[in-house]
């Protein structure tokens, strides 16, 4: 019988789970991280499976791969691995890695209060704040971020006529606003979200068909934001993230959030420089901010940050027993 080992740092970032796994990993070459993702899909996607699916995950769970990095730049690589599939980006992903590398002394920085990340998607710069051994705070320099196209009519059935945009923020995202068809997330209970988050989902990929213009390898319509006003007084909107097929993110989203700055600087509804708070569906926030304009191939961009918190909520050392026959997970 063969047993597969992996030794986890169980985290969530704002409410959101992030399973670092800190040992037990399979070998990848030393190619950049958007390399060691395609190997990883290709030949290791098993692992992904057993460590977010149920029996050992759940339909919402989340997490990171540690890996050297290639770049002289970085100072770790980061595999994202979700129920969805292997992410380009993630925010709450990044806050929680970092948190509980540091915290638990798995990555040492080089440089006090600064990290930087390989992410598939790109260079990722990492400020963060610790006190009495823990993270106090992280904020993340995301990728270049941008409005990929605006005003799109889809039918979605149970809905009618959308008018969405999408815009990319380290993964594509289906951005829905208030509108005739869609009175906002008062409106719209969670089961709701799951029910027809899929089919928005759809509807935009086969409209659109969206690929990075600088890296064809990030490509599809991964997720949908369901937009509406804040709740709470500090924040200035307020959103339900989407996710593979019954997940909503319990954080803000941190690509959420970097395409969401990115959609309303487009639409001249936030400046370069501004701050944007983003409250979750449990209330917790992020604060971010439109750090510059950026191009990306030939779109006007943002280069977006976001700034958030995250807990270490044990060690978790998982096994995979060839002779477990739910070895590689399942969903209901
Ligand atoms: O925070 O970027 C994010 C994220 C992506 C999917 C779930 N969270």
């Amino acid at each position: 019988m063969t047993r597969h080992t992996f030794f986890c740092i169980d985290a969530h970032t704002c409410g959101n789970p992030v399973r670092v796994v800190a040992g037990g990993a399979p070998f990848l070459p030393n190619v950049s991280m958007a390399e060691k993702r395609e190997l990883f899909l290709r030949d290791h996607d098993w692992v992904r499976r057993a460590l977010m699916f149920e029996p050992r995950g759940h339909d919402v769970m989340s997490g990171t791969i540690l890996y050297p990095s290639s770049r002289p730049d970085c100072d770790v690589g980061v595999l994202f691995i979700e129920v969805s599939g292997c992410l380009p980006m993630c925010g709450h992903g990044t806050i929680g890695t970092v948190t509980a590398a540091l915290e638990t002394g798995v990555v040492t920085p080089k440089r006090s209060g600064k990290l930087s990340l390989e992410t598939p998607a790109g260079r990722v710069d990492i400020e963060y704040s610790k006190s009495g051994g823990k993270v106090e705070q992280v904020r993340l320099f995301n990728v270049a971020s941008y409005l990929h196209a605006q005003d799109v009519e889809i039918d979605v059935e149970g809905l009618g006529t959308l008018t969405v945009d999408l815009s990319y923020g380290g993964n594509f995202y289906v951005i829905v606003e208030p509108q005739a068809n869609w009175p906002g997330l008062d409106r719209m209970s969670a089961s709701e979200i799951v029910k027809l988050s899929p089919k928005v989902r759809a509807a935009a990929q086969a409209k659109l068909s969206p690929a990075h213009p600088d890296d064809r390898r990030i490509a599809g319509v991964s997720h949908v934001m369901w937009c509406d006003k804040p709740r709470d007084a500090k924040a200035n909107a307020r959103n339900a993230v989407f996710y593979g097929e019954k997940a909503i993110d319990r954080s803000p989203c941190g690509t959420g959030s970097s395409a969401r700055m990115a959609q309303l600087v487009a639409r001249q509804r936030l400046n370069v420089g501004e701050t944007f708070v983003h409250e979750s569906i449990i209330g917790t926030m992020f604060n971010c901010r439109v750090e510059a304009a950026a191009n990306v191939g030939s779109f006007s961009g943002i280069l977006p940050s976001v700034s958030g918190w995250a807990r270490v909520t044990g060690h978790n050392t998982i096994f995979v027993d060839d002779h477990d026959p739910l070895r590689h997970g399942f969903q209901i």
